[in-house]
C-alpha cells in the first residue's frame, strides 16, 4: 500500500453520475467506489473494464484506468488485460444484457478461474436502448419487445456461473447496506469473483412492471432464490498459473532459438512480393519461413502469408513472402515482382492470378508446366528433376536457390545460414544441397 489515501475513487471532473434518477445503477456505482476507499488500492493498478449500457457509462468517472469495448465482449478484455498483468486488479461491470449477449464469455472465464471481479448491474432489461427484455427478465415481465408478457423464463446468472465452475459468486440487491464490503471482498478473491446485484430499472422495467423494492424482492422469494454468499470454493488462479508455466517451460523453449544477426547485404531499394506456388507436402510453407529468415539475415525486413486447405497432404500450398528495406505495414501483395510455381496444384489455386501477372513480374516454373496465359517473363527450370538428385522433399528450396541466384536479391549464403540455424542437422545438410543446385539450374 502507498502512502497516498484515496478519500475518493471518482472524479467530479467528467459531472454528476448520468443515470436516471432512482437508477440502480447509481447505488451500485457509489458502493464500488467506497469498496475502493476500503481496499485504497493504487489506482493506477486497477482497471475498470466496462460493457456497454447505461451501466457501461460509468468507468469515465474512477480515477482509475478503463476499458470500455463492445457489447458483450467485456470479460473477454478483462481476461486478457489480466493475463497480460497477473498484478492488475480488474473489476468488469455490465449489464444483465450483455452477461446475455457475452454468456460464453461468462462460461468461460468462471470455468478457467480468471482473477477478475464480475459486477452484473441486473436490471431484467435493456435500459440503454429503451426497455427491451434480457435473459434475465422474468415470465409474464413486461417490456418493449414482450408486450404481452415474457413467455421466457430468466436465467440465472449466479447457478449459470457456478455450473460453470465460478469459484466466488454472491448474488444480492443494490439495497443491501453491505453492498460495498460485499463488493470489495469480491475484489480481494485472488480468483473469478462474480457479484450479480439485482436493481430497478427505474426508467422502464419498474415503470412498466409496477416494481419497487418490495416487489424486487418478491421475485428473489418468488423464484425460490438465495441472497449472500452462494459458492466459495478457492483453486489456483488461471492467469499466475499460465505464468508460472510459461516461465518453467515457455521462456526456456524461447531461449534456445538463436537471434537473427544481419551478417550480409542485399540489393533491395523497395518492397518486393514474391509468390510461391505448389502442393501441400511440398514444404512451401516451411521453406518460405527460411527464406523470409534469410532475407532477414540481409538485413530486410519479412513477411509472410500462407494458403493453403484445410486438409493436410493434398491440394495447394502458395506462400506469400515480402521484403522490404523498411519497414512493412500491409501484407498484401497485388502485383508480385517474382512467382514460382512449382506445381500443377499452385498453379490451378493461383491461375487468375498468374493470368494478371505484370509483364514486369519474373515467374519461374518447373519445365512441365502447363501454364496460363501470362504477360510475365517465363523462366522454366528443371525443379524436379533437380528436387530428385537431393530430396524430392526440398523442391521449394531449390526454386528459392534459382530465384535468388537469377534476382540477386539477397546472396544464397544467407538462405542457408537461415536452414543451417533453423533445421535439424541432417536436414540441413540436404537443404543447403538444395539450395546450391537450385543456382546451378540457371
Ligand atoms: C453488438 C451490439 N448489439 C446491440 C447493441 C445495442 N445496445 C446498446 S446498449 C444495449 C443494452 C444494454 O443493456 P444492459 O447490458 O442490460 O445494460 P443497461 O443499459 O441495462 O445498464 C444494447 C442491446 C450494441 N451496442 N452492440
Ligand atoms: S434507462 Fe434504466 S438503466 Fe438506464 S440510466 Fe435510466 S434507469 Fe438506469
Ligand atoms: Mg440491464
Amino acid at each position: 500500500m502507498s502512502d497516498v489515501t484515496y478519500p475518493t475513487y471518482m472524479t467530479e471532473e467528467i459531472g454528476a453520475l448520468p443515470f436516471c434518477p432512482g437508477c440502480g445503477h447509481m447505488t451500485l456505482i457509489k458502493s464500488l467506489n467506497k469498496a475502493l476507499v476500503k481496499l485504497q488500492l493504487d489506482p493506477a493498478k486497477v482497471v475498470i473494464v466496462t460493457d456497454i449500457g447505461c451501466i457501461g457509462l460509468s468507468d469515465r468517472h474512477f480515477i482509475t484506468s478503463a476499458f470500455h469495448g463492445l457489447h458483450g465482449r467485456s470479460i473477454t478484455y478483462s481476461c486478457g488485460l489480466k493475463l497480460a498483468n497477473p498484478e492488475l486488479t480488474v473489476i468488469n461491470i455490465m449489464g444483465d444484457g450483455a452477461a446475455g449477449i457475452g454468456g460464453t464469455h461468462l462460461l468461460n472465464v468462471a470455468r478457467r478461474n480468471i482473477g477478475i471481479t464480475l459486477v452484473i448491474g441486473n436490471n431484467f432489461n435493456y435500459g440503454m436502448t429503451g426497455g427491451q427484455h434480457s435473459v434475465t427478465t422474468p415470465t409474464d415481465g413486461l417490456t418493449t419487445t414482450t408486450p404481452w408478457g415474457n413467455v421466457e423464463g430468466p436465467m440465472d446468472l449466479c447457478n449459470t456461473a457456478i455450473a460453470a465452475g465460478a469459484a466466488w459468486t454472491y448474488r444480492t440487491t443494490v439495497f443491501d447496506k453491505e453492498l460495498s464490503d460485499i463488493l470489495a471482498n469480491a475484489i480481494s478473491q485472488p480468483g473469478f469473483a462474480m457479484v450479480d446485484a439485482w436493481e430497478l430499472c427505474t426508467a422502464y422495467y419498474s415503470p412498466r412492471n409496477q416494481m419497487k423494492k418490495k416487489e424486487l424482492f418478491g421475485l428473489l422469494e418468488s423464484y425460490g432464490l438465495k441472497q449472500g454468499l452462494l459458492s466459495d470454493k478457492p483453486r489456483p488462479e488461471y492467469s499466475e498459473q499460465y505464468v508460472t508455466s510459461y516461465e518453467k517451460t515457455g521462456k526456456a523453449a524461447q531461449k534456445e532459438k538463436p537471434k537473427i544477426d544481419v551478417s550480409f547485404k542485399h540489393n533491395v531499394d523497395r518492397q518486393i512480393g514474391i509468390v510461391i506456388a505448389g502442393s501441400a507436402g511440398q514444404k512451401i510453407k516451411s521453406s518460405s519461413t527460411l527464406f523470409a529468415m534469410g532475407g532477414m539475415y540481409a538485413g530486410l525486413e519479412a513477411t509472410q502469408k500462407d494458403d493453403y486447405p484445410i486438409t493436410v497432404m493434398t491440394g495447394h500450398s502458395l506462400a506469400e513472402i515480402i521484403f522490404s528495406p523498411e519497414r512493412i505495414e500491409y501484407t498484401a501483395i497485388e502485383d508480385p515482382d517474382y512467382f514460382v510455381a512449382i506445381s500443377a496444384d499452385g498453379v490451378k489455386r493461383a491461375k487468375k492470378r498468374i493470368e494478371a501477372l505484370p509483364a514486369t513480374c519474373v515467374l519461374y516454373a518447373e519445365e512441365s508446366l502447363d501454364l496460363p496465359e501470362t504477360k510475365a517473363k517465363v523462366i522454366r527450370l528443371p525443379m524436379i528433376k533437380t528436387a530428385k538428385e537431393v530430396s524430392k522433399l526440398s523442391i521449394a528450396v531449390v526454386a528459392m536457390g534459382a530465384l535468388l541466384k537469377d534476382s540477386k536479391l539477397f546472396p544464397v549464403e544467407a538462405f542457408s545460414k537461415a536452414i543451417g540455424n533453423f533445421q535439424k542437422q541432417k536436414i540441413a545438410e540436404i537443404n543447403v544441397d538444395a539450395a546450391k543446385a537450385g543456382t546451378e539450374m540457371l
